[in-house]
């Protein structure tokens, strides 16, 4: 069955003569080449299922409005599931973008029993297999949902209750056997009620122990089934819980750093998640980049207005731009890729809006890879950082970070060559200037 009827197989590449209002891709060329690489091979772009297909649009205040035949109820799970499976695949196809991601309820339905659940999934993951073979679309990621179900109410590996622990190791071995079997190229873990809602009845320590040993477990197996793809934690202040241990780039770093599992996980970062840790989104790949843990990025941004996970499509070329400028000088992704975990508004009601707001997206995406391409081809930006700390090239600079120097050589050094270094401008308004320049010319 065709879902999509109203669109042309596959959505063309039309440049600037791309007719107004019309699908086709303004920017995003896939074998256009950017510094030796073709743009599809920087940007990876992939489409969730999640949002995209398993979300009816509705919100706290209202039900769905989207057109999703196989949510509507009555509908028998399994032969909702491969309606929805159908359309999903059109899309991707459609879309011509190389990657899809799913949790294991968006894909398949949830049985009586975990028995039941597992062989569901078995059956579905083998379906998209043959999907996959004939569209030649790849597996980003494959996750667990450990947040929808009332049994996760309080956390799924920090949960109070070990049964709860015991009944998500069930899930998530099951979803790592799926993203093996389907060549899934990370395994991604959003810790979405790994957190607290009131400290008053909450043991920090007790749940971090419990969360490290989850995760020790699921890299453990990992390597007992030969899973190459990369484990991705993915980081989120909050919303659900109230606070989410796994607040941000630098929290997850530290703890993956006191449970010894630095080099078994990196990060999948999510632009709205960013900025609702109160961080750029820039800051949080930097952060990532500096300390080898970036792995991968949700494209999906919020609303600068409120403070919840509005999670709609990217399309700021100025905040994406510095961003591509990290991940490409930083050498760029190895197994991640750049997932649209973006909902529609709920007014978008149209089947084709869903391809209008990835389309945007995408150019936005191609665009920003434009500008970094041409910043860093100029060099403008990396020769002021250049200077701004030649100092540490140089004979003190190289003393000091040898660790020759204890405080008080160092401090008699300082005085007997009386130093009295001069302030210097940071040029940050010059250094403004000179993206916007590149952000208004590239083409
Ligand atoms: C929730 C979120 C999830 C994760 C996967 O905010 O981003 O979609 O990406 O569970
Ligand atoms: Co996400």
């Amino acid at each position: 069955m065709t879902f999509f009827t109203d669109v042309a197989d596959p959505i063309p590449f039309a440049g600037a003569g791309a007719p107004e209002g019309g699908l086709a891709y303004q920017v995003y060329d896939p074998n256009r080449l950017v510094l030796g690489k073709r743009m599809e091979e920087h940007l990876r772009i992939g489409v969730c299922y999640w949002h995209s297909f398993n979300w009816p649009g509705s919100d706290i205040f209202g039900i769905g409005t989207f057109d999703r035949p196989w949510l509507e109820a009555g509908v028998d799970p399994m032969a909702a599931a491969r309606a929805k499976q159908d359309a999903a695949f059109e899309f991707f196809a459609k879309l011509g973008t190389p990657y899809f991601s799913f949790h294991d309820v968006d894909m398949s339905p949830e049985g009586e029993t975990l028995k039941q659940s597992r062989a569901n999934l078995d059956a579905m993951v083998e379906r998209a297999a043959e999907k996959m073979a004939e569209t030649g679309v790849e597996l980003l990621w494959g996750t667990a949902n450990l947040f929808s179900h009332p049994r996760y109410a309080a956390g799924a590996a920090t949960n109070p209750d070990p049964e709860v622990f015991a009944h998500a190791a069930a899930q998530v071995r099951n979803m790592v056997d799926a993203t093996h079997r389907l060549g899934g190229h990370n395994y991604v873990l959003w810790g979405g009620r790994e957190g607290y809602e009131t400290l008053l009845n909450t043991r920090m320590a007790q749940e971090a122990d419990q969360l490290a040993r989850f995760l020790t477990m699921v890299a453990e197996y990992k390597h007992e089934i030969g899973f190459t793809g990369t484990l991705l934690i993915e980081p989120k202040p909050q919303e659900p819980t109230k606070h989410q241990y796994d607040y941000d780039c630098s929290s997850v770093h530290g703890f993956l750093d006191r449970y010894d599992l630095l080099g078994e996980y990196k990060v999948n970062i999510e632009v709205n998640h960013a900025t609702l840790g109160g961080h750029s989104f820039h800051h949080e790949v930097a952060y990532a980049m500096a300390n080898n843990i970036f792995g991968s990025i949700d494209a999906n941004r919020g609303d600068p207005q409120n403070g919840w996970d509005t999670d709609q499509f990217p399309n700021s070329v100025d905040e994406m731009s510095l961003a591509l400028y990290e991940i490409v000088l930083g050498g760029g992704f190895d197994t991640g890729g750049f997932l649209f975990d973006t909902k529609l508004r709920r007014q978008s009601m149209d089947r084709t809006d869903l391809f209008h707001g990835h389309v945007g997206g995408i150019d936005t995406l191609a665009r920003s890879l434009l500008v970094a391409e041409s910043m860093i081809n100029e060099g403008g930006i990396e020769a002021a950082r250049d200077a701004r700390y030649a100092g540490w090239g140089r004979d003190l600079g190289r003393d000091i970070l040898e660790g020759s120097l204890d405080l008080a050589t160092l401090a008699d050094r300082a005085a007997k060559n009386n130093i009295d270094p001069a302030p210097r401008s940071g040029r940050q308004e010059h250094l403004e200037n000179v993206v916007n320049r590149h952000v208004w010319s590239v083409s």
